[in-house]
């Protein structure tokens, strides 16, 4: 079969997505990745240039792409990049936080830069496996770690926008595993932008709409240095599951990732999901972690702070530690 040429200028194609049914060469794939995304973020009103936005970066393929663009399109994000400490699959952390300073560097755009060893005394998976709830595995608490300080980031430094680069391939292994269990709650607040509330920025994904082919075509075709080693702790994580079964889909229906996505969000946007309680979509009383600074639901320490103190002084009650 012979090769498909560009749509735009009819050289030889380098991509072919069949869920478009559109071809690209590398400048006019670079372009379309650009126009798609600038229009995601019009129609989802997710930030304006005027905004104070912090993107965090881990040093992989989405999150340096999403950089990427935003850059060209002027819209002046800074960066946050968080070093767990992981040292396994080729000093994991260390060699990640090396590439994202080098993009950054190489763009003169602003970084961030918190480390997690240095800050609270442990790398992640010491910090998790001293708590219950990450015993066997860190990434519920790197997970509520990541998102305590990115906060703090965001309240400290002033930024009104928090964005994440999550793809279609993240969003939709998401949705798939909360629909599978009807996890109600997270049905309904599973957006592409979350409104600032409760002392919380904005937060957006502007990548979405894009699968992970796309991202990661971008990110080669672009000639971005990313961290190809997986996190080591993301093995055996039930995302790939799920991922796995959208892709044989995706693979019989070209498209299938992007409708399962937009129709649940349409399906939304006409009312069949409410919140039966609506009580709870008014803003709440909150109250200011007297330890991190965090607005909190609980009048106590948070929860991020509550795992660890669990850390610092585990409790020694058999209930406790019986997982
Ligand atoms: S970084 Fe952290 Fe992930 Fe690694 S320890 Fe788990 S949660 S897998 S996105
Ligand atoms: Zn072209
Ligand atoms: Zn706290």
């Amino acid at each position: 079969m012979t090769p498909p040429n560009c749509v735009r200028c009819k050289t030889k194609a380098v991509i072919r997505m069949r869920e478009h049914r559109i071809s690209f060469c590398r400048e006019h794939y670079l372009e379309w990745v650009r126009a798609q995304t600038e229009h995601v973020i019009e129609k989802y009103h997710m930030f304006s240039k005027e905004d104070r936005i912090l993107l965090a970066v881990s040093g992989g393929k989405d999150s340096l792409a999403l950089w990427d663009v935003l850059y060209h399109l002027g819209y002046p994000a800074d960066g946050l990049y968080i070093n767990l400490g992981i040292t396994e699959a080729n000093d994991y952390s260390n060699q990640s936080q090396f590439l994202t300073e080098k993009f950054a560097a190489e763009r003169g755009l602003n970084l961030h830069v918190v480390n997690i060893p240095t800050t609270y005394g442990s790398p992640v998976p010491t910090l998790a496996l001293r708590t219950k709830r990450g015993k066997y595995k860190p990434c519920a608490v790197c997970g509520l770690i990541k998102r305590n300080v990115m906060n703090r980031i965001a309240r400290e430094q002033q930024y009104n926008v928090l964005l994440t680069a999550h793809n279609l391939d993240d969003e939709t292994a998401v949705l798939l595993s909360n629909t599978f269990v009807w996890q109600s709650e997270m049905l309904l607040r599973q957006m592409p932008v979350l409104e600032e509330g409760n002392g919380f920025s904005r937060k957006a994904k502007p990548f979405c709409r894009f699968t992970e082919r796309e991202t990661a075509a971008y990110t080669i075709l672009s000639g971005i240095d990313y961290i190809t080693d997986e996190c080591p702790y993301s093995e055996g994580s039930k995302q790939f599951l799920f991922k796995d079964i959208l892709n044989r889909m995706e693979e019989e229906q070209p498209g299938f990732k992007l409708r399962f996505y937009v129709s649940f969000l349409n399906t939304k946007k006409q009312g069949y999901f409410v919140n039966p309680n609506p009580e709870m979509d008014k803003p709440r009383e909150m109250f200011i972690c007297p330890e991190c600074g965090s607005p909190t639901s609980r009048d106590d320490i948070c929860a991020f702070c509550a795992t660890l103190k669990e850390n610092i002084a585990p409790r020694k009650s058999k209930k406790t530690e019986t997982p």
